[in-house]
């Protein structure tokens, strides 16, 4: 299969890194690389151009090179690479990753200065033995000063707004690539997982190299970490750090193979491969196999349709229990972005959102609503502008002139009202009887009594909704000290709304949360918190996350029409 010219590809790859740290002559090094790249981009199975003796005759090939090829084949070896790999530990190779450290320095530092792994790199840097080393010099210490950071940068998760705004800027990028077509992310990002390790983008293209040497040119590249005929990797310049995308060229033929496989996550797609084997078959990049014949690849539908099973939405490949479900043809099914009808936490200019009340209904048209929830700060939130009963009187009275003028659209009386030090409501309930819903959060005393005071807000009658339950930030803060299972359970028990905010850095509750809320029969209320017009666009991350939860079109709130809502929250 073609697996096998890729296993034998990365092995030639892994000498030829092997020899540089060596210190060989490019010769050797070259003509390793050379063999890889074009075993990638063979079409037909090694073995069968091994079987018509056609091997040795393909340019860049040769003699030394098929013989291994052929030893790999016959004894899934090669002797010459365990010769090489005997002296080059693990951890000398991997320092090949840092961009501007080549083989030649990794292997003077290794033999002068007994550098193994990243750490000896990072003292030799720090006591000034590396600038002294033959050769090297201020600048080109610097240079690997900073191919570390970027490295290690790139290793950091980013969160999933960045993530998807790179990409898309990357995808809209690659449309200008000549001959490229079904452009699509995959990984962790198709997933919508809340952070994102690195990008991972996959497309067809006519010419998989050309298309790759286009990518790795675009205009934010600072670092080309891998640039093959089928593979590239990269890293970007963004504001927050350098982020790595990863790109990969495939057949048509088996785009659907590679957008499954790619997809993963790793625990799903080990799960797809055991039922392959209970079946005699083999399931990888390129396809399902019986024996050498591909029987699926061009589709994700096909690749699944071979064991029964449905397209799973990305967000349920988690091997969270989604297979067995689906092999029952008990899957459930999951609420999608165009179920949401309105947004249930969005600010105005009254506290210290940007957007007027009018402009706040503009925006809600154009995404297609049918109500958004004005929900500004109370007093307490002295730093967020938080409105005085007066102030919010006068808002309600504002809101329902604008109500009057509109038809097939309505601003909903809200607020996000502060959960105070005693655990009560920064409101008086005259007026929040006058609100068609009432959300409560905590803004301050993360500390002190947090699920005592979220209970006794629960409890209240007025209140429909508890904002950001856990007030995470995934860049940073922990959250309240808060017992979210306590919370959970109270929210149940009387019969009251949790909000899954989703604001990117929020995405509170988390998915784990949602699931348990969900288990226990309690509504969800979508709200992006949003301060400004861009912000609503955060609705697709929440709902990502919903469909992360596996939340029911039924489990949340904003599905409703509004009298619908409005009946739900009266009860
Ligand atoms: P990330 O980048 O850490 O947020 O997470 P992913 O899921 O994007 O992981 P990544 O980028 O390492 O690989 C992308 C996909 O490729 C992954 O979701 C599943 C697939 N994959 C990677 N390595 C393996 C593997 O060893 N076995 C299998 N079956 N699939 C893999
Ligand atoms: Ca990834
Ligand atoms: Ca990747
Ligand atoms: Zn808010």
């Amino acid at each position: 299969m073609e697996n096998r010219n890729k296993e034998i590809a990365n092995i030639f790859y892994r000498i030829a890194d092997a020899l540089e740290i060596k210190g060989e002559t490019g010769f050797k090094v070259v003509a390793y690389q050379k063999a890889a790249r074009i075993l990638e981009d063979l079409t037909q199975d090694v073995q069968e151009l091994v079987n018509s003796g056609q091997l040795a005759e393909i340019p860049g090939i040769g003699k030394g090179m098929a013989e291994k090829i052929e030893e790999y084949l016959k004894t899934g070896k090669i002797k010459r690479y365990e010769e090489v790999m005997k002296d080059v530990p693990e951890e000398l190779l991997k320092l090949l990753e840092i961009p501007s450290l080549g083989g030649k320095t990794i292997h003077l530092m290794h033999k002068e200065l007994k550098v193994k792994n990243l750490d000896d790199l990072k003292r030799v840097i720090e006591d000034g033995s590396l600038e002294k080393l033959y050769g090297m010099g201020k600048k080109k210490v610097e240079n690997i000063k900073k191919g570390i950071e970027l490295i290690e940068h790139a290793h950091e998760r980013m969160p999933i707004y960045e993530a998807m705004t790179i990409a898309e800027d990357v995808i809209e990028y690659l449309k200008g690539a000549p001959g490229i077509s079904h452009i699509s992310t995959a990984g962790s990002l198709r997933r919508m997982k809340e952070t994102i390790g690195d990008i991972d983008i996959l497309a067809t293209g006519k010419d998989g190299q050309k298309t790759i040497q286009f990518f790795v040119r675009h205009p934010r590249v600072v670092q080309v970490l891998a640039e093959g005929d089928t593979k590239g990797s990269v890293l970007l310049e963004t504001e927050a750090g350098k982020r790595q995308v990863d790109l990969r060229i495939v057949e048509a033929d088996s785009f659907g193979a590679a957008l499954q496989y790619f997809t993963g996550s790793k625990a799903h797609n080990i799960k797809l491969r055991g039922l392959a084997k209970d079946r005699g078959l083999k399931i990888s990049e390129y396809g399902v196999f019986k024996g050498e014949k591909k029987i699926a690849g061009k589709t994700e539908e096909e690749i699944y349709e071979v064991f029964g099973l449905p397209v799973f939405p990305p967000e349920m490949r988690e091997d969270r229990g989604e297979i067995e479900l689906a092999l029952e043809g008990k899957l459930p099914e999951i609420i999608e972005l165009k179920d949401i009808r309105g947004d249930l936490h969005v600010h105005s200019n009254w506290s210290d959102g940007v957007m007027t009340l009018e402009e706040l209904v503009e925006h809600g048209k154009k995404l297609g609503y049918s109500y958004l929830a004005v929900c500004d700060h109370s007093q307490a939130a002295k730093y967020a502008h938080g409105l005085s009963p007066d102030r919010l009187a006068e808002q309600i009275k504002e809101i329902d002139k604008i109500n009057a003028r509109l038809k097939g659209f309505r601003l909903l009386k809200g607020t996000e009202v502060d959960i105070l030090a005693d655990g009560s409501i920064d409101f008086p309930d005259s007026l929040l009887k006058k609100l068609d819903l009432v959300v409560a959060s905590i803004h301050s005393g993360f500390k002190k009594n947090v699920t005592e005071r979220i209970i006794s807000a629960l409890k209240h009658p007025l209140v429909n909704i508890i904002g950001h339950p856990t007030g995470r930030l995934i860049s940073g803060r922990e959250g309240y000290d808060v017992d979210i299972d306590k919370v959970i359970e109270a929210a149940a028990q009387y019969g009251k709304i949790l909000e899954l905010n989703a604001y990117y850095d929020r995405l509170d509750l988390d998915e784990f949360n949602l699931k348990k809320a969900k288990e226990k029969g309690i509504l969800i209320a979508i709200g992006t918190d949003t301060h400004y017009a861009h912000g609503f666009q955060m609705m697709r991350f929440g709902v990502g996350i919903a469909r992360r939860a596996w939340l029911n079109k039924k489990d949340v709130l904003n599905t409703l029409p509004a009298d619908k809502l409005l009946k739900t929250m009266r009860k």
